[in-house]
């Protein structure tokens, strides 16, 4: 009888750890998919916590840079580039033999304010905009050429209600800064995928006007790969329906998608979206779990999180990458946005950098899916 029990707890031992060897990572999962990826930050890339980077080698397909390739950081001033951890980041996408993405050309933030200003601080002429421009994204572009896989060449042209943001960009050059950024591109790297990126894709207004730049840039004989569809989430919103009617209407409109930045607040948020200059004043009852998500609130996240991935996986003819935008809530940009000082759960990994139960759900759910194919 002794034995009986022994060899039952023996086998159901053996039995989980099968199970866990059996699951694998979510980038093996999804292969036949899509690539499964998370954005990297520098103390990763130089392994400041070499568990870090270790779990960012096994766990994922693909890396992008967090912030380390935005104008800014790249070009500080019109003849200078700080090319260091640039480099460092895509030679460490190398190494893990990774897919590396270039994160991004043309964005209205993180932007040195030379580039829009004439030596009296005035705005410069359209033409002098646009000869920065080809300058920058020539020099970026062409550094990295053949080393990149794709490219957000603009980020976040659009407002939710579908008019275009009036960044300097807008100001200056109009609406075909765009299609200049997309066009200089492809002239610096003529294979490197071209991406339009954006976030609340799913609100219906910003999404028509995508499409519709879409169709500009394609008649105007540009490239353009896909649309990355950021994809900071909540608990509620945006509804699964809003994000299946964006998936849809941008495979009508004849590109690929990248879920580029997913993430899910577990957080309580006076605000949906992802403009940075958005903030508000931090108080307690915005950040109720300190010490924790109740279990009931952990459920709502998990359900949310197969939810979604769900609809990635139904979408997958069109969904070529889905990456998570940090890897553990200890990193989350969402603990300072749109609150500063908050403690959110958004990601994958926990703050202990161990892999949150979801994602053995995740697992199992594409590894069903594909066993239907
Ligand atoms: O996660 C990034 C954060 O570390 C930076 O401080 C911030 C600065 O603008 O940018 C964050 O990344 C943004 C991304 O580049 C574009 N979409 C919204 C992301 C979250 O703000």
């Amino acid at each position: 009888m002794k034995i009986k029990i022994i060899s039952g707890i023996t086998a159901m031992f053996l039995l989980a750890s099968v199970d866990a060897a059996a699951q694998g990572t979510l980038a093996e999962a999804t292969k036949g998919n899509f690539l499964f990826g998370v954005a990297v930050n520098m103390p990763q890339v130089n392994g400041v916590n070499p568990s870090e980077s270790e779990l960012i080698a096994k766990e994922f397909s693909t890396i992008v840079a967090e912030n380390c390739m935005k104008p800014q950081p790249v070009h500080p001033q019109e003849n200078t580039y700080n090319w260091e951890d640039a480099d460092k980041f895509v030679a460490f996408g190398e190494k893990n033999k990774q897919v590396v993405t270039g994160h991004c050309l043309i964005w209205h933030s993180q932007v040195g304010r030379w580039m829009f200003v004439d030596e009296n601080g005035k705005d410069v002429s359209p033409e002098v905009l646009k000869e920065r421009m080809r300058q920058h994204i020539y020099t970026v572009v062409g550094r990295y050429k053949g080393r990149v896989k794709g490219w957000d060449v603009v980020n976040e042209a659009f407002e939710d209600n579908g008019t275009y943001r009036k960044s300097k960009f807008y100001q200056i050059l109009g609406k075909d800064f765009i299609k200049y950024a997309f066009q200089f591109a492809h002239e610096a790297d003529p294979n490197v995928e071209l991406y339009y990126n954006d976030y609340n894709v799913e609100t219906a207004s910003k999404c028509d006007a995508i499409v519709q730049l879409v169709k500009e840039l394609k008649a105007a004989g540009c490239r353009i790969d896909a649309v990355g569809s950021q994809s900071h989430m909540h608990l509620t919103r945006p509804t699964l329906k809003a994000t299946e009617t964006s998936l849809k209407k941008l495979k009508a409109a004849g590109v690929h998608i990248l879920i580029t930045e997913w993430d899910i607040s577990v957080l309580p948020s006076p605000y949906h979206g992802a403009n940075v200059s958005t903030s508000f004043t931090y108080s307690k009852e915005m950040d109720p779990y300190r010490e924790g998500v109740p279990a009931s609130v952990q459920q709502k996240w998990n359900k949310r999180v197969l939810d979604v991935f769900e609809l990635f996986l139904k979408y997958d003819d069109v969904v070529d990458r889905v990456t998570v935008w940090g890897l553990n809530d200890a990193g989350t940009w969402l603990n300072g946005f749109p609150i500063r000082g908050r403690k959110d759960y958004p990601v994958l990994f926990d703050r202990k950098n161990e892999r949150k139960a979801v994602v053995n759900d995740m697992i199992k759910m594409a590894n069903k899916y594909n066993s239907k194919k």
